[in-house]
C-alpha cells in the first residue's frame, strides 16, 4: 500500500470510530480528507517532504489534519487514532465489512453488548441478543446473520489487483537475488483468480537456505509467521505471502503443483493413476511393476523429505511442459486449471488458443476530464499513442441516473465534445486513429440517458448500468438486453456494475443476455478495472459460447489506468476468450465496420 493509500485508510478509520461514539460533522471531514488524499496526484510522501504547508494544498486538509498526515509518516502512528481505538477496541473494518451494519450499529452493539469482532456479532445474533437492544429488532438480527459468513469470505480474500502488484515486487526481487535461479508466481495469482487467499512465491535454488533468507530480507516484510530451511511465510502488505524453495530440476514440477488448483490436479492425479504414473510436487514417476524397486524407495538419500514420494523411474519434472506431456497432455496455461473442461480439451488436443496481452489494438473506454476523468482528451490520446495502440475511444459520461454531482455530460455538451475530439485527434502528432463515443446510462427501465440523435452521431456507444443494482434477475435481464438491442448500443459496459468485495451488482441470465448481445452483434465488455472485472471469467464463457462478442477495456480515468489492461485480458482468458472473440483486437477497418 502506497503512503497516500495508509494515511486515507487510518482517516477512514477514525471517521468510522468517530461516528459510531454519535461525534457529528468530523466524520465526514475526515471522509473527504482521505478521498483526496487518496487521489491526489502528488504522492502524500513528497509533499510531507516539502512540508505541513505542501500537504495543506490537499482539498478538505487543513493545519489540523495535515499535521496527523505528517505524524503518520513520520511516526507510523496517529496519536488521536490510538486513543479512539482504545477507548473503541472493535475490529471495525471486519464489522462495518457486514452488510448492513455500519459504524453507529457498531458503536451500539460495542456499548449494549460488548461485540468486537465478527464472532462475537455472529453469536450475539444467534443468541437472539441483538433484537433486544433498544433501536434493533427481529429483522436487523435476522440480516445480520445472514450476511456475516459473506463478509468473513469477502474479509480473508484480497482483490487481485491489490495483490499482483505486491507480488511482483517480491518477486522481482528474488530474481535478483544470488543464491535465486528462478522465481515465479504460483496459486490462485498465478491463474488470475478475482480474488486471492494468499501470495505463493516459487523458487528454484540449489542452497535452499540462503533463498529463504533472501525472502525474509525484503523490507515489506512486517511478520514472520513461520520461517524453515526451503519455506517461509510472511506477512507484508497485509498479504500473507508464501515462498517455498525447490532444486531446479524439480522446478516444472513444484510450479505444476503450487499453481492449482486444487481440483485441476486432483484430476491429473486421476489420469496418472489410470496410467500407471505417480504425480506430486517432485515430478512424474513411473511406479508399474517393472519400475518399482524392492522397498519402493529410490536408492539415493533415503530418509530425506519427499523421498517416499520419489519413488519410482522419473519420466518429468524439470518443466511444466514435461508434466502435462507425461500424461498425454498439452500445455494447460495457468489461466484454464479450475477443472472446467480444461484437461479434457487438452487431451484431446483442443485447447483454445487465447487471446494473448500483446493482440489489443486499442481501448473503446476511456474517460477524460469532462467527466470524472483526471486528464484532458489529448493527453488520453497521446498515452495511447505512446502505448502503440492502433486506436482509441473517448467515452465519458454522459449525465443520468447513477451520476451524481454533475459529472456526466447533456446532449449539449456531447456535440461540443464531438468538435474538441476531432480537433484532438486532428492535433495528435502520432499515428492513432481517434473514435468520439459515449458511456450512456442505463436506467432501471433499460432506456439510454442520451437523446437517440446524438447517439446516432457519434462513432461508438457504451451502455452501462449505474444504478438501480439490486434489481431482481428478471427485471436486470431485461432491462440489460433492452440495453443491448438499442440499435445504437455498440458495448454493454460493465454489464452487472459489481465492485468486487464491496457490492455484488446485477445477477442477470447470462445465458439470456449474451444470446440478446450476439442476435444484435453488441459487445459485452469485460472491463479490466480490478475493482469490477466485469464480466468475470463465467460470464466471458457464456458470451462466447453464445456467439457475443467481446470488448476488453480498462475504462481508464487517468493515464495510468491503461496499465489495468492485463486484468481484463486474463480474466477473458480465463473465460476462455480467443482472439477472434474480442472486437479490440480486430484492425481499424474491421473494427469501424463492427460500430457502424
Ligand atoms: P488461494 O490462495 O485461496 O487464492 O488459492 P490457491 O489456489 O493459491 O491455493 P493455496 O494457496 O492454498 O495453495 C496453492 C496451490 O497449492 C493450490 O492451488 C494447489 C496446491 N495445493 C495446496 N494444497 C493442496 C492439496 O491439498 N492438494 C493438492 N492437490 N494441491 C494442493
Ligand atoms: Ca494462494
Ligand atoms: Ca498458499
Ligand atoms: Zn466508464
Amino acid at each position: 500500500m502506497s503512503l497516500s493509500a495508509e494515511v486515507a485508510a487510518r482517516f477512514e478509520e477514525m471517521a468510522d470510530l468517530l461516528e459510531a461514539r454519535g461525534v457529528e460533522y468530523k466524520p465526514r471531514s475526515y471522509r473527504r480528507a482521505a478521498e483526496n488524499v487518496r487521489e491526489h496526484p502528488t504522492p502524500v510522501e513528497d509533499l510531507v517532504a516539502e512540508g505541513v504547508e505542501a500537504v495543506e494544498r490537499i482539498d478538505g486538509v487543513g493545519e489540523a489534519l495535515a499535521e496527523k498526515v505528517v505524524e503518520y509518516a513520520e511516526t507510523g502512528d496517529i496519536e488521536e487514532l490510538a486513543e479512539l481505538r482504545a477507548d473503541l477496541p472493535v475490529d471495525m473494518a471486519a464489522l462495518t465489512s457486514v452488510e448492513g451494519v455500519g459504524p453507529k450499529t457498531v458503536g451500539a452493539l460495542y456499548e449494549a453488548l460488548g461485540v468486537t469482532t465478527l464472532d462475537e456479532l455472529e453469536a450475539a445474533a444467534e443468541a437472539g441478543e441483538i433484537r433486544e437492544v433498544s433501536g434493533f429488532g427481529a429483522k436487523t438480527e435476522a440480516n445480520i446473520r445472514e450476511n456475516v459468513p459473506f463478509a468473513r469470505q469477502a474479509q480473508k480474500r484480497e482483490r487481485l489487483g491489490d495483490a499482483r502488484p505486491v507480488a511482483e515486487a517480491i518477486r522481482d526481487r528474488l530474481r535478483g537475488a544470488d543464491p535465486v535461479e528462478r522465481a515465479e508466481l504460483a496459486g490462485s495469482l498465478r491463474r488470475w483468480r478475482e480474488t486471492i487467499g494468499d501470495v505463493d512465491v516459487l523458487v528454484a535454488s540449489e542452497d535452499a537456505p540462503a533463498a529463504v533468507d533472501a525472502f525474509l530480507d525484503w523490507d515489506a516484510v512486517d511478520d514472520v509467521i513461520e520461517s524453515g530451511t526451503t519455506k517461509a511465510s510472511v506477512r507484508a502488505r497485509g498479504l500473507r505471502v508464501d515462498c517455498r524453495v525447490v532444486v531446479p530440476d524439480e522446478f516444472g514440477a513444484a510450479l505444476q503443483y503450487f499453481t492449482g488448483s486444487k481440483d485441476h490436479n486432483v484430476h491429473l492425479r486421476n489420469i496418472a493413476i489410470e496410467r500407471d504414473l505417480k504425480m506430486n510436487e517432485y515430478g512424474v514417476f513411473d511406479v508399474s511393476e517393472a519400475h518399482r524397486d524392492a522397498d519402493g524407495r529410490t536408492a539415493s538419500g533415503a530418509g530425506a523429505d519427499g523421498d517416499d514420494q520419489r519413488a519410482g523411474r522419473r519420466v518429468g519434472g524439470a518443466t511444466e511442459a514435461e508434466m502435462y506431456d507425461a500424461l498425454g497432455l498439452s500445455l494447460v496455461p495457468p489461466e484454464l486449471r479450475e477443472d472446467r473442461g480444461e484437461i479434457e480439451a487438452a487431451r484431446a488436443g483442443r485447447l483454445p488458443t487465447l487471446l494473448a496481452p500483446g493482440d489489443l489494438r486499442g481501448d473503446l473506454h476511456v474517460h477524460t476530464d469532462w467527466s470524472d476523468g483526471t486528464e484532458s482528451v489529448e493527453a488520453m490520446i497521446a498515452a495511447a499513442a505512446e502505448r502503440g495502440d492502433d486506436y482509441v475511444a473517448i467515452t465519458d459520461h454522459a449525465t443520468g441516473p447513477g451520476m451524481v454531482g454533475g459529472v456526466g455530460l447533456n446532449d449539449d455538451d456531447l456535440r461540443e465534445q464531438m468538435a474538441a475530439v476531432a480537433d484532438a485527434a486532428g492535433d495528435a502528432t502520432a499515428d492513432i486513429e481517434v473514435f468520439h463515443g459515449v458511456e450512456a446510462n442505463v436506467d432501471a427501465d433499460g432506456n439510454l440517458s442520451v437523446g437517440d440523435d446524438v447517439l446516432a452521431d457519434l462513432d461508438l456507444v457504451i451502455a452501462s448500468p449505474h444504478s438501480a443494482l439490486g434489481q431482481d434477475r428478471e427485471t436486470a435481464t431485461d432491462r440489460l438486453v433492452a440495453a443491448v438491442e438499442h440499435p445504437e448500443t455498440d458495448i454493454l459496459g460493465h454489464p452487472t456494475g459489481r465492485r468486487i468485495n464491496d457490492r455484488p451488482g446485477l445477477d442477470p441470465d447470462l445465458d439470456r443476455l449474451a444470446t440478446a448481445a450476439a442476435d444484435a452483434n453488441t459487445a459485452l465488455e469485460v472491463n479490466a478495472n480490478p475493482h469490477r472485472l466485469d464480466l468475470n471469467d463465467a460470464g466471458v464463457r457464456t458470451a462466447i459460447e453464445a456467439g457475443a462478442p467481446i470488448a476488453v477495456d480498462t475504462d481508464a480515468h487517468g493515464v495510468n489506468e491503461f496499465d489495468l489492461r492485463r486484468y481484463g485480458v486474463h480474466t477473458a482468458r480465463r473465460g476462455w476468450a480467443e482472439t477472434d472473440d474480442v472486437v479490440n483486437s480486430r484492425p481499424v477497418a474491421s473494427l469501424s465496420t463492427f460500430l457502424a
